[in-house]
């Protein structure tokens, strides 16, 4: 009886390695196994299926169950033998800027991921008061070009990563004010994705008077 794989929405010799041969069933054995490899990437992609299949029996067999699907899952439900996790997770990391200038926020991506990943940022004072020591919080930005090529965009509720991306730069301009305050800070919140939870961390962007 010959086997074979086929690309569902998993791709073949991407996600899944082809695998096609012969099971030969010496008398009075009643199964044969076949393996199909599985290629453990680290880029989010779902749960994705490929089919295998049987055909050409010999020796009158038929066949009555001749393909069965198999879902490749990355979000770390894929269970025994391995708990695979390819789920992005987004984090921000702590800046100081010196007083007038913009502070820029890096929003990363533990993994990346074949679909956009939106959230939500948000603002919140630390000992810096937004709209005094920073601009208005609803002149926060984000890039929409490249680290290289910057593209500012007022943000309107989300920001999306792109497929594929990785990171987002988030931009606020702090206030250049005459007066003797010492360090300040502020918090960035980025809140849940819409595709999934993210879970919401925060952190401070410090400037310096
Ligand atoms: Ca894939
Ligand atoms: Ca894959
Ligand atoms: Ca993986
Ligand atoms: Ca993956």
């Amino acid at each position: 009886m010959a086997y074979n794989t086929a690309s569902g929405t998993a791709t073949s010799g991407a996600d899944f390695g082809a695998s096609s041969g012969t099971l030969t069933f010496a008398p009075n054995v009643t199964s044969q196994t076949f393996t199909v490899a599985i290629t453990n990437d680290t880029t989010f992609e779902g749960a994705e299926n490929y089919t295998a299949n049987l055909s050409a029996p010999t020796g009158g067999a038929t066949i009555a169950t001749g393909t069965v699907t198999t879902t490749i899952n990355d979000d770390g439900t894929g269970g025994p033998p391995g708990t695979d996790n390819d789920t992005p997770a987004l984090s921000i990391a702590d800046i100081s800027v010196v007083e007038g200038a913009s502070a820029v926020f890096t929003v990363s991506l533990s993994n990346p991921s074949t679909s956009a990943v939106v959230f939500t940022p948000s603002l919140a004072n630390g000992t810096a008061t937004l709209g005094t020591d920073t601009a208005g919080a609803g002149t926060l930005e984000f890039n929409s070009g490249t680290v290289l090529v910057p593209v500012w965009t007022a943000v309107s509720g989300n920001v999306t990563i792109p497929a594929g991306a990785t990171s987002v730069q988030l931009r606020l301009a702090t206030t250049d004010d005459v007066i003797s305050e010492g360090n300040e800070t502020f918090h960035t919140h980025r809140h849940s994705g819409l595709r999934r939870h993210y879970g919401c961390r925060h952190r401070h962007g410090h400037h310096y008077r």
